[in-house]
């Protein structure tokens, strides 16, 4: 793990520029300060960018922890019961700044459309009605390891979570590319899109948000969950390793993926999954960091847990970032635009 503490020093000068974010914008989803997040993340401590360009740059691991940022426990409030009861909430709005202002070192966080109705930083609290769902707001059931939104042509390169508050050392789990071994056959086999994937639960109708404002967005909005649907009844094949051949990327959600065809793909698949069982560790986030987790390098999930639903819950903040928002210019409605369709 690749770790970044922050000093007293780097403490203050990020409270400062705080202190100026929360007097000029009432929340991170403000397109104003969207457009002005990479100029204020120019702001942050040196260290702290040297470090995350070290990151983004080298590739020295697949996750990167920032710590030594205080959060107090009081001012932020009540775990709250639903991601929807943030919406306009100035409750984390110090911590929602410092947070994006990171991930803007990183690259550019875009929003899904078809998650937590098109929020750009989303919140990852355990609801009471989810309690059993392979959801990221699930508890008791473990939220089996994967790649994030790995059904997506336009998942991003890294996810960011930042942690309220985790009580109880409720661990995210990981294991990172790093840590396979796999035959020169079992990867080839990998390489070939051959492994049908469905969008996993997050982004399906049932956890659908509110209707569009307009009609255009509503149909942009349809258009989307059409596409899911379709991949409901049939799973789009992709590869699940790609780039480089002796240290490539990975991209795959065994809960959501078909058992391949062919014999060889199914047992090249199981022959990964189980080399990965065997790799993955977990990280329980302490409140005020921040973990990065290289979404082409690594894959995550959760330990299942008890959750309390009386406002002590586990609380982190999520968000997905890009490297390159071009990649997907056709799916969002403006060049700066960050929701994608
Ligand atoms: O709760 C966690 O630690 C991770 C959940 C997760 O997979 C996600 O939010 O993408
Ligand atoms: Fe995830």
């Amino acid at each position: 793990m690749f770790r970044v503490e922050l000093s007293t020093t780097d403490v203050a000068a990020i409270g400062s520029l705080v202190d100026e974010l929360t007097a000029s914008y009432d929340s991170v989803e403000d397109p104003e300060f969207v457009g002005n997040a990479a100029i204020h993340a120019h702001e942050l401590p040196r260290h702290l960018r040297t470090q995350l360009n070290h990151f983004r740059l080298t590739e020295p691991d697949a996750l990167c922890v920032i710590g030594g940022y205080p959060i107090d426990d009081e001012r932020i409030g009540p775990t709250p019961a639903h991601w929807k009861h943030c919406i306009g909430s100035r409750a984390t709005l110090r911590e929602d700044f410092y947070f994006y202002l990171c991930s803007a070192l990183l690259g550019d966080p875009i929003a899904w459309a078809t998650q937590q109705d098109g929020r750009l930083m989303h919140d990852v609290m355990p609801i009471k009605e989810h309690r059993l769902e392979q959801l990221g707001s699930g508890s008791e059931e473990l939220l089996t390891w994967h790649t994030e939104d790995a059904f997506h042509p336009l998942r991003t390169d890294y996810v960011g979570l930042m942690c309220m508050r985790n009580p109880d050392g409720i661990e995210t789990t990981c294991a990172s590319i790093d840590d396979i071994e796999l035959t020169p056959e079992v990867a080839e086999i990998m390489r070939q899109e051959r492994f049908p994937i469905r969008a996993d639960r997050s982004h399906l109708p049932q956890n659908r948000g509110e209707r569009a404002a307009d009609e255009e967005t509503q149909w942009l909005l349809d258009r989307s969950y059409d596409w899911i649907m379709g991949l409901e009844e049939n799973p789009e094949p992709i590869a699940v390793l790609f780039g480089h051949a002796e240290q490539p990327y990975l991209r795959l959600d065994p809960y959501f993926m078909e058992e391949p065809g062919a014999a060889p793909e199914a047992a090249a698949l199981q022959t990964l999954i189980k080399e990965i069982d065997a790799a993955i560790t977990g990280y329980s986030l302490e409140p005020g960091e921040i973990l990065f987790l290289d979404n082409y390098r690594a894959v995550h999930g959760r330990k299942p847990f008890k959750a309390r639903f009386d406002g002590t819950d586990r609380w982190l903040k999520r968000l997905n970032v890009a490297r390159d928002l071009r990649k997907s210019r056709a799916s969002r409605r403006h060049a700066d635009s960050r929701t994608i369709y």
